[in-house]
């Protein structure tokens, strides 16, 4: 199946990516997928203003009864989950793997937002005034604004959508202009779903193909009341100040710089294939993706031997070819972006095993390279830093307080994980005083987590938190409620107010 025959399985028509003044290629090989058409300042407005109406209705829709839609909309995930997600291993080169269980994310959202659409609870509580009754409402909030990025180009909308759907707030959703194509066929996906549905308001979930400049319009806008932001934290740096001008909300999912702690009483097979999985799959282009190893002096030198030679047979090539674990890197930004960043890693200090462009011949318009890890001494500037690519960075420690102290020194805060079979460095690790990321692993890696989960992270990742748990609650508005069932006025406090 190649792009065309995947959209025309999800009955898309292959001509409507003939036109369009965005032009889309594939990171396997260059190869142009479509050219998809882009919004004006005016387009967007207008489907702001259609959201903004669809608001109206749906609001007032019982949660149950939107669940329904989302119900549908995972049905048609199931139904194409093979099309789609072999259109995003296209669009976006991960591994056909990584591709299905994107999709197999967005399903699984779906189930998990459906129940929830009759569990959105909020609280009684006990009132101090006698024959009051006091409680919690949630509320629909309002448009929300989703900003996805390339590295998974449909999962990350899902997330937002199909909790926004349950909780009575319509979705304008912009994808990175790397992977529009698939955001296109998730799109028509969810109106096959809204058309069986049959009670959908007009524009419930609508797209925003754009670059930066007209989706800040998006950001700057009341009448989107969240804005979910994934990307760099550089975008978060702009996005997050704009919204909290106009006191509207985000959910920002910014950098992460994850590291994996690897301790004396590893399970050091274990340890490999988290590692393994969490540096170099999906090409290191997951902000989950290990890039950090701290590893204990007293097992060094018989581990690094071990995941060199893991490193070395790994194979790398078109991620739809099976026994290929590393695709290639989404474009030559990000080949650069990696170059400049073992340059500096050798400067400061770095042992480079790998790194550097491959299969140029077969695939000239394709970026892939060899993982890199790299041995420092300490974590040094460049350790610091976020580069969206398979580099590993590794060091040693010698104590658990300074592994600690090493993973926690970074500026990011999204996923951490300990291999240990310590049960005192387990619990230590997750605990108040251990990893001060949004995700603490114990023997598995930081990379992968299920929906179920709140997922996000501290410091520069942004603090914000997406899919499972009661993340929900960022959909929402609160609403207080006492109710006075008495026939008496008594003042909280104790306060007396009488006329006489
Ligand atoms: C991302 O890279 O933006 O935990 C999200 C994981 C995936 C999600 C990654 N479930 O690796």
């Amino acid at each position: 199946m190649n792009a065309n025959d995947c959209l025309k399985s999800m009955g898309l028509d292959p001509k409507n990516f003939e036109k369009g003044d965005l032009t889309v290629t594939s990171p396997i090989d260059g190869a142009v997928i479509g050219k998809v058409r882009q919004d004006t300042a005016a387009t967007l407005d207008k489907k702001i203003a259609v959201a903004a109406k669809a608001f109206e209705q749906w609001k007032v829709t019982p949660a149950p009864v939107r669940g329904e839609l989302v119900r549908l909309l995972g049905e048609q995930l199931r139904t194409h989950k093979d099309a789609l997600g072999r259109l995003v291993t296209l669009e976006n080169g991960k591994l056909l793997q990584e591709g299905l269980g994107e999709v197999q994310e967005m399903i699984d959202i779906c189930d998990f937002a459906v129940g929830l659409s009759r569990q959105l609870y909020g609280l009684t509580i006990a009132s101090e005034r006698p024959g009051h009754a006091m409680r919690e409402n949630w509320h629909p909030l309002g448009v929300v604004g989703v900003i996805s990025a390339f590295n998974f180009p449909v999962a990350v909308w899902a997330w937002n959508a199909a909790l926004a759907l349950v909780c009575g707030d319509p979705v304008i959703w912009k994808p990175s202009d790397k992977t529009p194509i698939t955001a296109i066929a998730t799109q028509h996906l969810f109106e096959s779903a809204a058309k069986k549905f049959g009670q959908a308001p007009q524009g419930l979930s609508q797209l925003a193909i754009c670059g930066r400049e007209i989706a800040s319009a998006m950001v700057e806008d009341p009448r989107v009341k969240l804005i979910s932001a994934t990307g760099s934290t550089a975008m978060g740096r702009i996005v997050g100040p704009a919204v909290a001008r106009r006191f509207g909300s985000t959910i920002l999912e910014l950098g992460g710089n994850n590291a994996i702690i690897v301790a004396p009483s590893a399970d050091l097979n274990l340890a490999l294939g988290g590692i393994l999985f969490g540096a170099v799959g999906t090409c290191g282009q997951r902000c989950t993706s290990t890039r950090r190893l701290l590893v204990h002096k007293d097992i060094y030198d018989k581990f690094i031997p071990r995941l060199k030679k893991a490193y070395a047979s790994i194979m790398i090539g078109n991620p739809l070819e099976d026994g290929v674990l590393v695709g290639p890197l989404i474009d030559e930004g990000a080949f650069n972006d990696m170059e400049a960043a073992l340059k500096a890693a050798k400067a400061e200090g770095g042992k480079i095993t790998g790194g550097g462009r491959t299969l140029q011949n077969e695939y000239p318009g394709g970026y892939y390279v060899q993982p890199a890890i790299v041995e420092m001494s300490e974590q040094t500037a460049i350790v610091h830093d976020e580069t969206f690519a398979p580099i590993l960075y590794v060091m040693k420690y010698k104590s658990f307080d300074q592994a600690l102290a090493m993973q926690n020194a970074v500026p990011q805060g999204l996923s951490s994980a300990i291999f240990t079979n310590d049960v005192r460095e387990a619990e230590r690790f997750t605990s108040a005083a251990g990893s001060d990321c949004g995700i603490a692993n114990v023997n598995i890696g930081t990379s992968g987590a299920e929906i179920g989960g709140a997922f996000g992270g501290e410091k520069e990742t942004g603090g914000g938190r997406e899919a499972g748990s009661d993340s929900w609650k960022a959909y929402m508005r609160r609403s207080t409620s006492t109710v006075n069932y008495s026939s008496d006025l008594p003042l909280a406090q104790g306060i007396k107010f009488d006329l006489d």
